[in-house]
């Protein structure tokens, strides 16, 4: 049986956005492992309540069901050790938590005041209003008045990618020659704005942008969505 991923997908059923549920696509495609996507929306809670919990990514592995980004990568990592492997190993394993948590801390907030308007354009009619009420209510702020002065935002943020700049430079990817997990968590976030935004983050030239077309010839799944290249 197929596995199932529970996607969060905006108006066009097939722009997939969110940055942890890439991080599932890509580790699904680096294990080889073929996976049926369902587009859900943030209002279809229903549709995941048998996961006992309101959030994406789900997957679905015949009886089993996981949520969760970290967790599942683990399930598929221990599940198919014969398949090449998302974190080489333990100690590694350990390390790309701090991938995971620098990225959720630091990538994925210094990108919403870049994106977010944008993301809101691309999201179904039906999840407007809870979008709009939920973000501007952790934010405190409307999502027009988040993302003022971008052109300048911008600069801050760039700066923020240095020590990833830096490591990108000596070498093709965070996890070596090869890239892995610790790649897919950074790239999720790249993903999510690629899918929604056509603002532009980075300069051509620059050694994260290079990365990320590395990436994106690499993985078909992520070349082919629906996004913009800036
Ligand atoms: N820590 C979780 C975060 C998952 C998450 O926040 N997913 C978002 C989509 S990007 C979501 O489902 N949000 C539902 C909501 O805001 O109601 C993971 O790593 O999977």
């Amino acid at each position: 049986m197929a596995l199932i991923l529970y996607d969060l997908a905006g108006a066009e059923a097939d722009r997939r956005f969110s940055p942890y549920c890439w991080r599932i696509r890509l580790a699904l495609a680096h294990k080889e492992l073929a996976v049926e996507t369902m587009p859900w929306r943030f209002t279809d809670k229903e549709a995941i309540a048998f996961s006992g919990q309101g959030r994406v990514p789900v997957l679905v592995d015949a009886e089993k069901t996981l949520s969760g980004s970290w967790t599942i990568a683990n399930y598929l990592e221990q599940k198919h050790p014969d398949r090449p492997s998302l974190f080489d190993g333990r100690p590694r394993t350990a390390l790309t938590r701090f991938i995971e948590s620098w990225t959720d801390k630091v990538l994925l907030p210094g990108l919403m005041p870049l994106i977010l308007v944008d993301v809101f354009a691309h999201l179904h009619e039906k999840d407007r209003a809870y979008f709009r009420s939920s973000r501007e209510q952790r934010l405190g702020i409307t999502l027009e008045a988040a993302c003022a002065n971008r052109d300048e935002k911008v600069m801050g943020f760039q700066q923020t990618l240095e020590p990833l700049r830096a490591t990108l430079e000596i070498q093709s990817f965070l996890a070596g020659e090869e890239p892995n997990y610790a790649d897919y968590i950074v790239f999720g976030g790249f993903m999510w704005a690629r899918s929604t935004s056509p603002f532009k983050l980075l300069e051509k030239d620059d050694p994260v942008a290079l990365w990320r077309v590395r990436l994106l010839d690499r993985f078909e799944v992520a070349r082919l969505a629906p996004g913009y290249d800036t």
